[in-house]
Order: structure tokens, then C-alpha cells, then sequence
């Protein structure tokens, strides 16, 4: 089979239906070559026509299983490749998971994410892992999961424990994949995407921008997440936290009108979609987090860690959305 025909065939595994390929790469190169404020009018257009501005949803984030993974993602603190500040934990109990959730039940979160670092589950893992799901679901919060690959019984096991979310990144395009990840492969991302689909629960997939990569790389990344039949439900854009130990802990940081373009073009590309403002927001000046809300994000982390980095606390965000009438969702 040639290259061609085998993208091809794992973007259809990754789809319901056959591949689309509404957006090429192309037109969401041109896109980031409008006028910043036409693009950034566009963008609030397409926004305004499928969402209210002024909400924005906030997840919390936790770390059920820190470090000690096996896969070698370059940006990662918790590849036990790397020599990182992050010291290798145990799979949490579910007791003190469920103390979390109602923490940021309490705190105003409407969903809670759980992040474990692994190149994907192990039986024994899943039925902790289906407890908890089942029990943050009983506080009443939207679940969401991010365990790694996944085989088709595994995402029906989630589906049945309650899962609303399951999380994925794409990451990054196709073409630049192997510079940051070797142990697993772009089309391995579509495949666990495609079951996670199967089995109902809804798709959570978005990349990392500042690994190094071309701007036509993030256009591609951008066609690869519009073009998954439907589109993802949620779509996380991290800018790169560098971690000290990582191949990457010295690529240097993207310019911030660049990130923003990605945000402008992921709203137009999926206009349904909750656009995330996810990792890095740390380091976001509150007046450019305005401009990404403007440009159609419209979701955020909201907790003070995300997985082994610091976020913004929830007391700064709630002072933000107080200073630029939002309101949470
Ligand atoms: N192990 C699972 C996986 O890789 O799918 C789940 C956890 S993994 C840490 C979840 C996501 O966090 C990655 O796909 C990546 O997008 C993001 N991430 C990890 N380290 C990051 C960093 N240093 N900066 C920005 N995003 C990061
Ligand atoms: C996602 O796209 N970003 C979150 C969540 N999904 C799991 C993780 C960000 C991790 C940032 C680096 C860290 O804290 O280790
Ligand atoms: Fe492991 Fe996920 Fe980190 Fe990759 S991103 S090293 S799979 S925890």
C-alpha cells in the first residue's frame, strides 16, 4: 500500500464515516496568512454563530498515576526515559480521587479529567480506573480519562463505567510525529481515537505547539483534528511547558500571535467544538488569555496543577472571569 493510501486508511479508522477531508492543509495555511484582525474577526464570527462568548467551561485535571511511563514523548516530565524532577508514583486510591473530584466540584468544575501515565492500561488497572469513574460520576461531574492506547474492550469497559470523555492528543502532525515520539505512532493515536468513538464516549483531541514545528505542521495538525469524522468534542491546544531533563527543554518558545492563530483557525475549522486553552496558561499574560478568548477558546483547566506543572490557580481565574464577565459553564 502507498503512503498515501495508508493515512488514508487509519484516518478512516479514527471515522465513523468515510474520510471527508473537508480541510486541507492548504486552506488553513491560508487562514494563518490573513491580516491578524481579520482572522480574529472571523473567528469571533464563527464563535458568536455557535456559542455564547461570554461562557467558558472549566475542567479540573488530575494525576492518577504520575511518571514512570514507558514511551519516549519528548516533551514529557513523566517518560522514565528522561531524567525530570518527576518522581514515579503509584496508581492513587479511588477514595482520594473521589476527595479531589468533590474539591473541584466544590471549587465550580463541571468536568473532571484523569490523567494516567501510561502507554496504556492493564486490566487490573482498568477495574480501579472503572471505580473511579463511576464514583466522580455519582458527585455529578462529567468523567474524562486520558490513559494512553486503548483495545476495543477496554473503551466498551469505560463506556459501561459512565465515561463521558476520553482524552487523546494527536499531538502534533503526522509528518513531524517521529521528531517527538518514536515507542508509538501517529496512526496508533487514530486507531485508539476511532474505538474510543465506537463505543460512544466522547473524543477529546488537540496537540502541543512550540515542539520546533513548522507552521504548515500546525496547519496540518489543525486539517488532521477538523477532519475526524465529526470533529473532536473537546480540543485542548497546550503550548509547550519545557521540562528541564526532556529533549525539548530548550526548543524555544513560540511567538504568542502564532499560538493565537492556531486558536483562531481550530474555532473556524471546528466550529462546534470547545476549543481548550490548555497547558502553558501559566505563563499567559491575562490580556493575551482575553485575546484567545475572543479568538473562540472556550474552555480552560481550572485547578492549581495540571499533571506535574503548575497552572493557574483557581483563585486568579476566578478574579479573571470576574474582570471580563464570563461566566462558567
Ligand atoms: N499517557 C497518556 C497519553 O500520552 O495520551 C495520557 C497523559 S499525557 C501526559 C496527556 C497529554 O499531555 C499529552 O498528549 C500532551 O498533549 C500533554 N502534555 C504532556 N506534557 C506536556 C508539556 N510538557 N507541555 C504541554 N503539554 C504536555
Ligand atoms: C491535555 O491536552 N493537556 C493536559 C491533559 N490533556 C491531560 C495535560 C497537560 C500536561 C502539562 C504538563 C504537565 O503538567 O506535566
Ligand atoms: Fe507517557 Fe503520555 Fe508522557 Fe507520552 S505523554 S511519556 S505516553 S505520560
Amino acid at each position: 500500500m502507498t503512503t498515501a493510501a495508508l493515512a488514508l486508511k487509519s484516518a478512516e479508522s479514527a471515522n465513523s464515516a468515510p474520510v471527508s477531508a473537508k480541510w486541507s492543509v492548504s486552506r488553513i495555511m491560508e487562514l494563518f496568512q490573513l491580516p491578524l484582525m481579520d482572522l480574529l474577526y472571523r473567528a469571533h464570527q464563527v464563535h458568536r454563530e455557535n456559542f455564547n462568548p461570554n461562557e467558558i467551561q472549566r475542567s479540573a485535571l488530575i494525576s492518577i498515576k504520575t511518571g514512570g511511563c514507558s514511551e519516549d514523548c519528548s516533551y514529557c516530565s513523566q517518560s522514565a526515559r528522561y531524567r525530570t524532577a518527576t518522581e514515579r508514583e503509584a496508581l492513587m486510591q479511588v477514595e482520594d480521587v473521589v476527595n479531589a473530584a468533590k474539591e473541584a466540584k466544590a471549587n465550580g468544575a463541571t468536568r473532571f479529567c484523569m490523567g494516567a501515565a501510561w502507554r496504556g492500561p492493564k486490566e487490573k488497572q482498568m477495574e480501579m480506573v472503572t471505580q473511579m469513574i463511576r464514583e466522580v460520576k455519582a458527585l455529578g461531574l462529567e468523567t474524562c480519562v486520558t490513559l494512553g492506547m486503548l483495545n476495543e474492550g477496554q473503551a466498551e469497559q469505560l463506556k459501561e463505567a459512565g465515561l463521558d470523555y476520553y482524552n487523546h492528543n494527536l499531538d502534533t502532525d503526522s509528518a513531524f510525529y517521529d521528531n517527538v515520539i518514536t515507542t508509538h505512532s501517529h496512526a496508533d493515536r487514530l486507531d485508539t481515537i476511532g474505538l474510543v468513538r465506537r463505543a460512544g464516549i466522547k473524543v477529546c483531541s488537540g496537540g502541543i505547539l512550540g515542539m520546533g514545528e513548522s507552521r504548515r505542521n500546525r496547519a496540518a495538525l489543525v486539517a488532521q483534528l477538523a477532519n475526524l469524522n465529526p470533529p473532536p468534542d473537546s480540543v485542548p491546544i497546550n503550548n509547550l511547558i519545557p521540562i528541564p531533563g526532556t529533549p525539548l527543554a530548550e526548543t524555544e518558545k513560540l511567538d504568542n500571535f502564532e499560538f493565537l492563530r492556531v486558536i483562531a483557525a481550530s474555532r473556524i475549522a471546528m466550529p462546534k467544538s470547545y476549543v481548550r486553552l490548555s497547558a502553558g496558561r501559566e505563563s499567559m499574560s491575562e490580556e493575551f488569555q482575553a485575546l484567545c478568548f475572543f479568538a473562540g477558546a472556550n474552555s480552560i483547566f481550572y485547578c492549581d496543577k495540571l499533571l506535574t506543572t503548575m497552572n493557574t490557580g483557581a483563585n486568579r481565574d476566578v478574579a479573571m472571569f470576574s474582570k471580563f464577565g464570563l461566566t462558567a459553564v
